[in-house]
């Protein structure tokens, strides 16, 4: 259920739904560390290499979905998921998988299943894991989840945990572009589908699966 009922105020913006809510404390805690983004345009030069990895990702979901039907169940995510031993508990992987299931089909597909693995990834940052080397067991993919939790640090200035549309705008501008307000209105606005003033670090990944290409093969019909 993610009906559009955040409302911007003072006092900051708040999460709709308890997993979001997650998402914001890791992205927070995530912040304190710094960030290593300089200008939004190192984050534009990153794309084929996101690209390329999310690419790599397809081999993943495959393996994941069982029946080979396209999309990934929730029955298939568990088994998944206890296979690469991520520790969600039952409620954090429904919550999850409704979170990424933006077209409610009950199921992941290549996009939405991108979007899932990087959530997990912010989301297993725990530190008894510290020592380990990968978090969620795909070393490979992780590095590439690392650079878009970086981007999502640079533009929230204000560390709440969200980018809105004066933070996007200040990001661009730090990069010295002429036309930079123009850039920054258009990628807020392809960011922001729901149109609530207000990105969410899930609202940045759907985003950002877009702008490297993934989905050149069905969708835009531009
Ligand atoms: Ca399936
Ligand atoms: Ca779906
Ligand atoms: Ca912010």
């Amino acid at each position: 259920m993610g009906g559009a009922v955040g409302r911007a105020e003072s006092v900051g913006w708040i999460p709709e739904t308890k997993i979001e809510a997650k998402m914001v404390e890791a992205l927070q805690k995530r912040e304190s560390k710094g960030c290593s983004v300089k200008s939004f345009n190192t984050i534009i030069l990153k794309f084929p290499k996101i690209d390329q990895s999310f690419r790599k990702c397809k081999a993943i979901f495959e393996q994941f979905d069982e029946d080979s039907n396209g999309v990934i169940d929730r029955e298939e995510l568990k088994k998944s998921f206890s296979k690469l031993e991520i520790s969600f508990t039952e409620e954090e992987l429904n919550d999850l998988f409704e979170a990424c299931d933006i077209n409610e089909d009950m199921g992941m597909e290549f996009n939405e299943f991108i979007v899932l693995l990087c959530l997990v990834y912010l989301l297993a940052d725990d530190p008894a894991a510290l020592h380990t080397k990968s978090r969620i067991g795909l070393p490979n993919l992780e590095s590439t989840f690392e650079t878009l939790v970086d981007a999502f640090v640079f533009l929230d200035k204000n560390k709440d945990g969200y980018v809105s549309k004066n933070e996007m705008i200040e990001a661009i501008n730090e990069g010295g572009e002429r036309s930079s307000g123009r850039i920054a209105m258009k990628r807020f606005e392809e960011m922001d589908w729901d149109q609530n003033g207000m990105v969410n670090f899930k609202e940045f990944l759907f985003a950002f699966t877009r702008w490297v290409g993934i989905e050149d093969e069905e969708d835009e019909e531009a």
